[in-house]
């Protein structure tokens, strides 16, 4: 697919929206922002749910591909994940569909495989094909998700890539973290591949840096063109210095998806 220019970027005025306001323009991506909340410095951001389907209508009509950010991020009560990842996605791929937009990068998550055991030591890493294990309702709508991006791809050709992303902020703040840690540049230069690979039909990959201590395989995400640059290893021995190792028999550190295993899951993770 030739790299598309406009692009609609959901979920704009969170985190991950506001560090991809600042690094995807200079892979030469014209952005066009949405939110249900207003976009700190953007006046011309659209301001709307997911669920207002004119307003979404309005908001696909001229982009090239969808980075679909918005939605609830953590575990919260079923209703809420409900409204704004299920239904929420459901009606931004039917109005991408409706409006012809080719391509779709969908914010998965860790948590959709979050009760894949880590992998200890000597074991291999964990594939992207592995069973769904989602760890919370939260996981739970990104299993979903993904399973929506399978549909619109064999029933109307619609591609997408759903990107099973780890953590990504600025710097990792925990040891598991050191594991699933994606870097801000390194997210920039996932979403640029996925959003410009050739055929990628339905494509879902891990998304995090090159860390020394990486939990899952990569290959997908290479081989749309990927090519991570960043390590979490300098931050390692201050994080485990105050922390400690990880403890096989803690539920807590032994699951892909860390304290969101736990019942409530226990925050910060
Ligand atoms: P965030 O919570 O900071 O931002 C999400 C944004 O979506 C918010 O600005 C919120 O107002 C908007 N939103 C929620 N429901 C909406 C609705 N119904 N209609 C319109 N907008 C709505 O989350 P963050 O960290 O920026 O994550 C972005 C996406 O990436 C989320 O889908 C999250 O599940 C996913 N993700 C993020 C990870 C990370 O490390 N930041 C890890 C794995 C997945
Ligand atoms: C996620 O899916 C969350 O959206 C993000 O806030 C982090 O908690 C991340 O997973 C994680 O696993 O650290």
């Amino acid at each position: 697919m030739p790299t598309p220019r406009t692009v609609l970027l959901t979920g704009a005025a969170g985190g991950l929206g506001t560090l991809m306001r600042e690094l995807l323009p200079a892979y030469g991506y014209t952005l066009r922002l949405f939110d249900v909340r207003p976009v700190e410095g953007a006046p011309e951001a659209i301001t709307a749910d997911l669920n207002d389907k004119a307003a979404l209508r309005e908001a696909v009509r001229g982009v090239d591909a969808v980075l679909h950010l918005a939605g609830i991020s953590l575990e919260a009560p079923f209703e809420k994940i409900l409204r704004s990842n299920i239904e929420g996605t459901y009606h931004l791929y039917e109005a991408a569909h409706e409006a012809g937009v080719a391509r779709i990068v969908f914010a998965s998550s860790n948590h959709a495989v979050g009760y894949t055991p880590r992998p200890l030591d000597t074991d291999p890493l964990i594939p992207v094909d592995t069973p769904r294990r989602p760890d919370t309702l939260y996981g739970l709508s990104k299993a979903f998700g993904e399973d929506l991006a399978q549909f619109y791809w064999d029933k109307y050709g619609m591609e997408t890539v759903s990107v099973r992303i780890g953590s990504c902020f600025a710097e990792p703040t925990s040891v598991r973290m050191l594991s699933v840690w994606m870097s801000p540049a390194d997210g920039a230069r996932l979403f640029h591949a996925a959003l410009s690979a050739a055929e990628v039909g339905h494509t879902v990959v891990y998304g995090s840096s090159a860390n020394t201590r990486l939990w899952w395989d990569l290959t997908s995400a290479r081989a749309l063109g990927y090519a991570p640059q960043d390590d979490s290893e300098p931050f390692a021995e201050k994080l485990i210095a105050a922390q400690g190792e990880l403890d096989p028999d803690n539920e807590a550190h032994a699951y892909l998806g860390g304290p969101f295993v736990t019942d409530p899951p226990i925050w910060p993770y």
